[in-house]
């Protein structure tokens, strides 16, 4: 059985959930779902990033301690993956103590690697920011955030020998062509790596709220560097080696375009300093604009996902975001598009498909369904989907993967709207243009499951199939053939109402 490690980003508590963070989220969720479906064995991991500056000021504003301000956020997070069905397998937060341990063994391990060392940081510093800045970021000598005074200060910190992992870096990028994905992002990435890598600063003193550092605890892990070793926590690093020897390194990172640096540059640098392989494979994808903008704060145009649910149904959610969206260049949301691929592909398209057959299964079959044909001329596209189906998941394409299977839903409509089924007498040929189109709904449900979550199993409820449908396996589940007849069609509440445009 293969095995198939993926990842979101673990997203800061600084904030709440928006369309972005489940952009990503969605995304893993779906190809989780696919590589069960599949039969491999699946660990699928998100989280929440609580250390750091940025999350202790987020509390300071709120007027909470920083782990409060964590618990608060987190939980938030874990809600919203609720809502939109997400079937993560774990649920990391840096704070735990497995997190802090893991942190700690492979931080000690690139130390006694001789790849981290003690230096002084120098640089301007604004004390209220808490940050350096360098001359060129100044205005009129003075902070550009706050318009005071900067100080020069210099900081015991300790660096990570990154300079020296240039060589290694470009040379497991050569061996490993497919790590990173799309290609632009590799070219990107090893863009910098040839670019000249400094060595970076990886600890801070002035700062409590972080993984101790195990050889100096006046320090503190800068956040970034406490982040990234999530993925090895939850594989079992440092607490058990024969969860880590199975889950590592066949780990699938999924990411925004925001944070290639620190995923394609300093991790599998920091893996090799440790002694660890990289990950397997990074896929990177593009920003998800609202009115050509990046969701922030400052720009007022964060979307909460609980609000499109209320719209459109967690399936509704799912497919839009899967189908609507490449992955890999930004693409734009706007609820105008969200309604119009809804009201095309799930209430006309499939929801109709469903509803015709279920309506005339009943007029001219007494509610039982036929077979379908051996030879239906349905069979051949089935298998040709199936494929393109299962490549498109297989490259992390989920706008190909259901945009494949809704060809066999359109295929299936053309021939019902053909034949006319509802207009013709009882008999072998109604029988067997239904029994195709029952067919291409069990197929399709099956296909589409990692998308629609709810819709799928409704689907299969319907044609009277007893079998849970997280039962079903692939590729038996998708061979033509498989809708036995004879099985009650029962009818329902429209399964996709049409939403107005
Ligand atoms: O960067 N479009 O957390 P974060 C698409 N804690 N994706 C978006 C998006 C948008 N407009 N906005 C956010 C962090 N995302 C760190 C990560 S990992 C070891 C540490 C998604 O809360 C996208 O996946 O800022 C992006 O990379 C991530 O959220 C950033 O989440």
């Amino acid at each position: 059985m293969a095995r198939f490690y993926v990842t979101t980003p673990i997203y800061y508590v600084n904030d709440a959930p928006h369309i972005g963070h489940a952009y990503t989220t969605v995304t893993a969720d779906a190809v989780a779902r696919w590589h069960r479906l599949v039969g491999d064995e699946v660990l699928f991991v998100t989280g929440t990033d609580e250390h750091g500056l940025k999350v202790q000021r987020a509390a300071e504003a709120n007027g909470l301690t920083p782990k409060e301000q964590a618990d608060r956020y987190s939980a938030r997070f874990r809600e919203a993956w609720e809502l939109l069905d997400i079937s993560n397998d774990d649920y990391i937060r840096t704070t735990e103590p497995r997190h802090h341990r893991a942190v700690q063994a492979l931080m000690q391990a690139a130390y006694d690697n001789g790849w981290i060392y003690s230096g002084t940081y120098e640089g301007l510093y604004c004390v209220d920011c808490e940050a350096y800045y360098t001359e060129a970021d100044l205005v009129d000598g003075l902070c550009p955030v706050h318009k005071r005074p900067i100080e020069l200060m210099s900081e015991e910190n300790y660096f990570f020998r990154l300079s020296a992992f240039t060589d290694q870096l470009v040379e497991w990028y050569s061996d490993h062509p497919d790590a990173v994905v799309p290609e632009s992002r590799r070219n990107e990435a090893l863009g910098i790596i040839k670019g000249g890598l400094q060595d970076i600063s990886i600890t801070r003193s002035a700062l409590d709220w972080g993984v101790r550092v195990p050889w100096d605890d006046r320090h503190v892990f800068y956040v970034w560097y406490d982040a990234l070793i999530n993925y090895a926590t939850v594989a079992g690093y440092g607490s058990d080696g024969a969860a880590f020897a199975k889950w590592w390194p066949v780990v699938h990172h999924l990411l925004g375009k925001d944070i290639l640096r620190f995923h394609c540059v300093y991790w599998p640098a920091l893996c090799m300093a440790a002694g660890i392989e990289p990950p397997h494979s990074l896929s990177v994808h593009g920003y998800l604009l609202v009115r050509g903008e990046k969701m922030s704060k400052t720009a007022f145009n964060q979307i909460a996902p609980a609000d499109l649910v209320a719209d459109f149904g967690v399936d509704g959610y799912r497919y839009h975001f899967l189908r609507d969206q490449s992955f890999g260049p930004d693409g734009e949301f706007s609820y105008e598009g969200m309604t119009a691929r809804y009201n095309a592909d799930l209430a006309n398209n499939l929801g109709n498909l469903l509803a015709r057959v279920g309506a005339v299964v009943a007029q001219k079959c007494g509610g039982v369904g036929p077979a379908p044909r051996e030879d239906s001329p349905l069979a051949p596209l089935a298998a040709e989907v199936y494929e393109a189906v299962a490549a498109a998941w297989g490259r992390i394409a989920p706008n190909e993967a259901l945009e494949a299977a809704w060809r066999l839903v359109r295929a299936a409509n053309a021939a019902l709207e053909e034949a006319e089924p509802w207009k013709a007498e009882p008999g072998p040929e109604v029988d067997a243009v239904l029994g195709d189109a029952l067919e291409v709904l069990r197929i399709v449900a099956v296909l589409a499951s990692p998308a629609l979550t709810r819709a799928s199993g409704e689907i299969w409820r319907r044609i009277g199939l007893l079998q849970p449908i997280s039962k079903a396996r692939l590729p038996e589940a998708a061979l033509w053939g498989g809708y036995p007849g004879g099985l009650p069609v029962v009818r329902g509440e429209p399964l996709f109402p049409r939403r107005r445009d």
